[in-house]
């Protein structure tokens, strides 16, 4: 099969289609990367060749080895995944040191997976380990009103997770663990793949303050639903508080707690609410 007619592929580019549409991705702005399942890796091998070198990862992922993610390139445009995309993401192999990866499809003008590809790399091997192997997929992009309300609202996640939660009704359900946060910090390095690493552990979201939204999750579909209900709400709380900054009514502590007891409600969507996020406002 060619890779271009896998399904897998199909939603690779249909999920960065709808981020270029929503805005989420100026110029070069944003990275996607899928951990392909075996069955997906040998449907498309024909595909594949084994001429590229082996580069270094810059980071260390021995859980990974001897997996193929799909990956944007380093500079290239999410508008152009669709009409472009041999040339604007590749198939990756990770050795089996998971120190080193080279690329067996794609990117053939030339270049290499995104510049996130380490802090991708280090957060799938987080994912991989929590979820079992079900989550596949981190996504990073540029959302207008999650960026804007980094300038507002305290870098703490757990402030975070109230203000989105209250925003919307659904969001509570959407991401019942909370979002993590993230200082300002230089992109593409290290530190913000460790540091994010470590919320993933927690979280399925992490807000970069300033920058942007990294994603976590099991399909494209989820993966995306999640990234827009955050920058939904986001929107939500930025037009209330562009107009006020005092709520006139909300979703308080014990909404929230209705929820979870609710029966009819919690028979159909079960969940889990740390009742660190319901703390008393002053
Ligand atoms: O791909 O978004 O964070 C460009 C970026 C880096
Ligand atoms: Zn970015």
């Amino acid at each position: 099969m060619k890779v271009l007619d896998a399904d897998c592929t199909k939603g690779f580019m249909q999920l960065s289609e709808d981020g270029w549409q929503h805005n989420y991705h100026e110029r070069n702005g944003g990275n996607l990367s899928y951990r392909m399942k075996p069955e997906e890796v040998e449907a498309v091998r024909e595909e594949f060749t084994y001429t590229r070198e082996w580069k270094e990862i810059g980071a260390s992922v021995p859980t990974l080895a001897g997996e193929h993610f799909m990956v944007t390139g380093s500079g290239k445009f999410f508008q152009n995944v669709t009409r472009h995309p041999e040339d604007s993401f590749c198939i990756t192999e990770i050795d089996e040191t998971g120190t080193k990866y080279r690329i067996v499809w794609g990117l053939v003008n030339g270049g290499r997976p995104t510049s996130e590809f380490p802090s991708h790399l280090m957060n799938h091997a987080v994912k991989k380990r929590v979820t079992d192997g079900r989550f596949r997929v981190i996504y990073h992009a540029h959302p207008v009103n999650v960026i804007a309300l980094s300038f507002i609202l305290p870098n703490d996640g757990i402030v975070w997770t109230r203000e989105l939660w209250e925003s919307m009704t659904e969001c509570p359900i959407i991401f019942s663990e909370g979002v993590g946060v993230l200082p300002w910090m230089v992109p593409g390095g290290a530190d913000i793949a460790v540091r994010t690493s470590e919320l993933m552990e927690t979280y399925n979201v992490a807000i970069w303050a300033h920058h942007g939204m990294f994603c976590a999750g099991d399909t494209f579909d989820n993966t995306f639903g999640l990234f827009h209900t955050v920058e939904k709400a986001a929107e939500i709380l930025l037009k209330v508080l562009s107009v006020t900054k005092e709520k006139r009514q909300t979703i308080t502590p014990e909404n929230f707690r209705q929820l979870q007891t609710d029966p009819t409600f919690s028979s159909q969507f079960p969940v889990t609410l740390d009742e660190k996020f319901l703390y008393e406002k002053k």
